[in-house]
């Protein structure tokens, strides 16, 4: 089914920024999403705003780090909407810091988050996918993983990973399954939030140039529209400012 009217699209990590801002856009344009993150009352709020502006939106507590609330999350779309065709696996934290801090608890849990839960969406979606023989995976990655700076090693090291898993995926999928990563720059989110302050102090100088959440949703509203055939594998926006 081209476009994006119609179209069942999940969505992780959807109570702020990035995944925020693809909920009302996909929503704005005709998609039914269906809202997972940890923060109920958000996602909730969300999907009332949605409604109230004449969309159609499901929601449920997600943690990609519990592989049953990823099959949770497909459940939902299928009982509410009967199918699911599009999974953007957009949760990520960016707990980042220099190496030589040893914060093991930190680099386990980006692992567990930015890698696991995404591997975690492929088990949960994929057998779906080949039973309707339709089906797209989106992935957030991230800038950090083209170009590596200090501090951000273990970060980039889960979202390479997770574009590798999406490039064999693509290939393993064959002609029915659409695989798409997209890699964000700067982009002003609450992603900085939850970092140490030495560490936020590089993001902080980024976020001077950061992008709108928006400008991700675009691009991800874009691989979705394409004609079935029609394969976006790799998209990356950034700030043109950014080096
Ligand atoms: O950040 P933020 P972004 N289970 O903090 C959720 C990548 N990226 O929109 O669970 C489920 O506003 C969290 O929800 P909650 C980045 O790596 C960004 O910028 O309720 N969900 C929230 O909705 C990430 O993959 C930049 O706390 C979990 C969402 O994740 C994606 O963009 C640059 C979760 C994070 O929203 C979206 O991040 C770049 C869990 N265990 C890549 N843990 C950038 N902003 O500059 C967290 O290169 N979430």
């Amino acid at each position: 089914m081209p476009g994006i009217e119609g179209k069942v699209v999940a969505i992780t990590g959807a109570s702020s920024g990035i995944g925020e801002a693809t909920a009302l856009l996909l929503a704005e344009r005709g998609a039914k999403v269906v809202l997972g993150a940890r923060r109920p009352e958000r996602l909730a709020a969300l999907a009332a705003r949605i409604e109230q502006a004449g969309g159609e939106a499901a929601w449920i507590r997600t943690d990609v780090t519990r592989r049953e609330d990823l099959h949770g999350l497909v459940k939902l779309a299928c009982e509410r909407y009967g199918k699911l065709d599009v999974l953007v696996s957009n949760a990520g934290i960016g707990l980042i810091s220099p190496l030589d801090d040893l914060r093991v608890d930190d680099w386990e849990q980006m692992i567990d988050v930015n890698l696991k839960g995404v591997l975690y969406g492929i088990a949960a979606a994929l057998p779906l996918f080949r039973e309707q023989g339709f089906g797209h995976f989106v992935n957030t990655v991230s800038t950090a993983g083209l170009r590596i700076v200090p501090l951000q090693s273990v970060y980039a090291a889960t979202k390479n990973a997770v574009r590798t898993v999406s490039e064999g995926l693509r290939q393993e999928a064959g002609a029915d399954l659409r695989v798409t990563v997209v890699s964000p720059g700067a982009v002003r989110t609450d992603f900085a939030e939850h970092m140490d302050p030495a560490a936020k102090a590089q993001i902080d100088k980024l976020m001077e140039i950061a992008l709108p959440p928006d400008a991700v949703a675009r691009a991800i509203a874009f691989a979705i529209e394409q004609p079935d055939g029609v394969d976006v594998g790799d998209i990356v926006v950034r700030p043109t400012a950014q080096g």
